[in-house]
């Protein structure tokens, strides 16, 4: 069975033990996946949010999963776009790092990621989709105990997108 899924899917309907969100450094809400998020889960999520201190860009804090099937949320920072001379691609690579060791220590074996960065921060799909795809197989190498990643995507055309960049 492949450990890893590209799905187009609404993040916020997936039945997973954790959802990653593509949050902002302080971590309050905004748009997007993140905006998303925040309303499917409900206002208690912003009260646990607000105890968190906002997160560096490549970081990720974890917080319950309130009104969503998810049981978990990671909060991951995803690097702004700059046209890649500002270490965005080391800063994408560390947001699925950060989160994937958080889902270890919280003993999580189902994760969904969302295409991090893609939307308002400009990061180049194809780019992003080789970073998490690369990052993702390499950690699942050593850390069996991770049992399914879903990348997930939002429209046609990045399924397409994404499936192009993992047949190179
Ligand atoms: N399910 C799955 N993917 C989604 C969903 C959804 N419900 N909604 C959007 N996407 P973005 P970023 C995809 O802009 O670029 C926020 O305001 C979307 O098509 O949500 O990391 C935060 O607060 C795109 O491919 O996140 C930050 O300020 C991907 O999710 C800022 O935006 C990411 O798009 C973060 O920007």
């Amino acid at each position: 069975m492949q450990k890893i899924e590209i799905i187009k899917a609404d993040i916020t309907t997936l039945k997973v033990d954790a959802i990653v969100n593509a949050a902002n450094s302080s971590l309050m809400g905004g748009g997007g996946v993140d905006g998303a998020i925040h309303r499917a889960a409900g206002p208690q999520l912003l009260e646990e949010c607000r105890t968190l201190n906002g997160a560096k860009t490549g970081e990720a804090k974890i917080t319950k999963g309130y009104n969503l099937p998810a049981k978990f949320i990671i909060h991951a920072v995803g690097p702004v776009w700059y046209g890649g001379h500002k270490n965005e691609e080391e800063l994408l690579k560390n947001c699925y790092l950060n989160s994937l060791k958080l889902a270890i220590e919280n003993k999580i074996k189902t994760i969904a990621f969302p295409s991090i960065s893609t939307g308002a921060y400009r990061f180049p799909f194809d780019r992003a989709a080789k970073i998490a795809y690369k990052t993702v197989l390499d950690f699942l190498d050593l850390h069996p105990d991770i049992e399914k990643v879903f990348l997930v995507v939002f429209s046609d055309s990045d399924l397409e997108q994404f499936s192009r960049v993992i047949q190179k």
